[in-house]
């Protein structure tokens, strides 16, 4: 028998799990259903990446210890997936014992090897990304290409992967293997970066003295593990590398990530799995982004999907399809819930909702609701049979292909052709005929195809397939499994039991009717909570005169950035002003004076980002100097920070 092992990354935990994250899971748990269905012995992995600087401060930020915040978090992801619909066979933390002891053999054996090097390195480090930037990769403005910040040069003795001894391999192995890394925009881009010269080796510690959070280095205790180096790990720690037996079933496996962690997975994996003389993986598939309102979701634009709320509403298998209909794999696609609510319509509710309540109330008024025996063949219905066979091969060999939106395309071309073949047979008019035998031909035909439809269904909608095959009469999720052969089932045009009895009705996707004024409502999401707001605040704060038209130059000219506080005190020489050490991504932090002490405890600053103009000139207040102005809303009787939501430090304001 087969094996296939099927991975998301590891979700960095700092948030709640939002669309992408949700995207990626539930492509997972389809293509791990789709092998079940193969009959292949499946195990499908996801799991928390808890390590490193960004834990430690998003953890400081909420007043918690790293580990505290990372169960806490990690929880939230864990207990969405069912929610889902995804079933996972294992959910690795990288704080789990397990992960750490493979992480430590990991590093030991590529150490012993030769392949790690301790030396003095001076690096552009980008905390956003938490790695070192060569020059070259850094953008024209000498900004993290990522983050568009200024990275800080940061010189020390650290440990080193002889990555770059494995470039020229590794190129040479995504050339002879077209299907290693796929789509192929994204493998030509491996390509490209490889070609350029820009990589090098690999730095894959940090002094404890800067990071404690981590896994230590089993060669030196002064040290831990950079946290990509310890998070790609996860693939085999959680099959229990080096002596569990899950690792010898299941590897090599097939990674699912999307494009923003292509480098990572294309680059510095197969080069550690190289070193540490381990098979590869079998495929990296690469996925583009869900746009909302045409931009990558992100909390400062307010335009965050929520999963499980989407679910709620409309239906999980609904938002299922919709996520793998929707988005051709490797491309961007673009989220929103009037599009949602059009394919629901048409797709679900028109096309394959009809086809199920037309034939099985045909079925109830004509047969009884039992399944009728098919007598001869006419033409019409060897092309429909045919017809499946055709879908059928497509369908395997889309998905094989990571290819769903096309698959689930064809698979809707044989929906609506069964809706003609209802109206061009119509079975109506041979019941008032009194011909039978043609009847229960075409009533077969249609169940049969149905089934066909609910069989290639069940790993994008495993619960609306489920019911489907048991409104024709076949068994449950588990036993319906067992007995299933996909390959057989696309060739063979059979596979229902005449005289089992059928559903005397469907109602599998109920329309959606969404009045103009709520949809436009519902669209507008959080612009209209917005306006909400604004109109209480327009309640309570006087009208005050506006202030002199300005021009946008005067604007522009201020450098408002986001920083994050990293200490908050009292000004030792004015009872009103705290004085804040800010961390604005330039390598030293700043120190501001603010005269908030009014309206803030030092220890609430600390860990928050707030806004500051930069550009003005240092200005001395009692002695000592403030290097910006921290911007704050309010009147004479109470001043509030102007925060945002968790951005780069250095970003700007515009
Ligand atoms: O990168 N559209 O974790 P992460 C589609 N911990 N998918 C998206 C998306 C979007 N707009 N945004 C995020 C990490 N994703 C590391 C991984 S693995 C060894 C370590 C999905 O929480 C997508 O799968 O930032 C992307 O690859 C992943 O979330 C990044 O998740």
């Amino acid at each position: 028998m087969k094996n296939f092992f099927v991975t998301t990354p590891i979700y960095y935990v700092n948030a709640s799990p939002h669309l992408g994250h949700a995207y990626t899971t539930i492509v997972a748990d389809v293509l791990a259903r789709y092998h079940r269905l193969l009959g292949e012995e499946t195990f499908f992995l996801t799991g928390t990446d808890e390590h490193g600087d960004k834990i430690v401060q998003a953890a400081a930020g909420n007043n918690q210890s790293p580990q505290a915040f990372v169960d806490e978090v990690s929880a939230r992801f864990r207990n969405l997936w069912p929610v889902l619909g995804v079933a996972h066979d294992r959910f690795v933390r990288t704080t789990d014992l397990q992960h750490v002891r493979t992480v430590q053999a990991f590093l030991q054996r590529v150490y012993d090897r030769g392949d790690i090097y301790f030396g003095e390195f001076g690096g552009h480090y980008c905390y956003g990304c938490e790695r070192f930037y060569t020059e070259k990769e850094l953008n024209d403005d000498g900004l993290c290409p990522q983050h568009l910040t200024k990275p800080e040069f940061i010189c020390e003795k650290n440990y080193f992967f002889r990555m770059s001894k494995y470039l020229p391999w590794l190129a040479e192995h995504i050339e002879k293997n077209p299907s290693f890394i796929r789509p192929e925009r994204y493998r030509n881009e491996v390509l490209a970066m490889l070609e350029s010269g820009a990589l090098e080796d690999l730095c894959i510690s940090r002094p404890k003295s800067r990071l404690s959070w981590g896994i230590e280095l089993p060669f030196d205790a002064d040290y831990v593990c950079y946290v990509w180096f310890d998070a790609l790990i996860n693939y085999i720690s959680a099959l229990g590398w080096p002596d569990g037996e899950d690792f010898g079933r299941f590897w090599p496996g097939e990674h699912l990530v999307a494009k923003d962690i292509l480098k990572p997975h294309a680059v510095f994996w197969p080069a550690m799995l190289k070193s540490a003389g381990l098979p590869l993986f079998t495929h990296l598939d690469v996925h583009g982004y869900w746009l909302v309102r045409d931009a990558k979701m992100s909390k400062s634009l307010g335009n965050v999907i929520d999963p499980g709320e989407i679910c709620r509403r409309f239906g999980t298998d609904a938002f299922r399809y919709f996520l793998l209909r929707e988005m051709h794999f490797g491309a961007d696609a673009g989220f929103s819930e009037d599009a949602l609510v059009v394919r629901i319509n048409a797709d679900l509710a028109n096309d394959l909702g009809n086809l199920f309540s037309r034939v099985l109330s045909m079925a109830a008024k004509y047969c009884d609701s039992r399944v009728p025996s098919p007598h001869v063949l006419e033409d019409d219905d060897r092309s429909v049979a045919e017809l499946c066979a055709t879908v059928m091969h497509n369908f395997a060999q889309t998905f094989a292909a990571v290819q769903f939106s096309q698959g689930l395309e064809s698979l809707w071309e044989l929906v609506r052709a069964l809706n003609k073949y209802v109206d061009a047979q119509a079975p109506w008019a041979l019941h008032k005929k009194g011909d039978t035998e043609r009847l229960s031909t075409v009533l077969h035909v249609l169940l049969t195809a149905m089934r066909k439809v609910a069989l290639c269904l069940w790993p994008v909608m495993p619960a609306t397939a489920q019911t489907m095959l048991e409104q024709l009469g076949q068994s449950a999720e588990e036993g319906f499994l067992r007995f299933v052969d996909f390959s057989v089932e696309a060739e063979t045009f059979s596979g229902l039991e005449p005289g089992a009895s059928l559903a005397v009705t469907s109602n599998l996707f109920p329309r959606i009717e969404v009045k103009k004024e709520e949809r436009k409502k519902n669209s507008a999401g959080n612009k209209e909570r917005g306006k909400e707001a604004k109109a209480v605040d327009d309640a309570k704060v006087p009208a005050v005169p506006a202030k002199a038209q300005a021009d946008f130059d005067h604007f522009s000219a201020l450098d408002v950035r986001v920083g994050t506080v990293l200490t908050a005190g009292k000004h030792p020489q004015a009872d009103r002003i705290l004085r804040l050490e800010i961390d604005f991504g330039e390598g030293t932090p700043r120190q501001i004076l603010s005269g908030i002490a009014a309206w803030y405890a030092p220890e609430d600053l600390v860990g928050r980002q707030v806004c500051a103009v930069l550009n003005f000139a240092p200005r001395k207040i009692r002695g000592l100097v403030s290097e910006g102005m921290v911007l704050t809303a309010g009147d004479d009787t109470c001043q509030k920070i102007l925060t945002v939501d968790s951005v780069p430090n250095g970003s700007s304001v515009n």
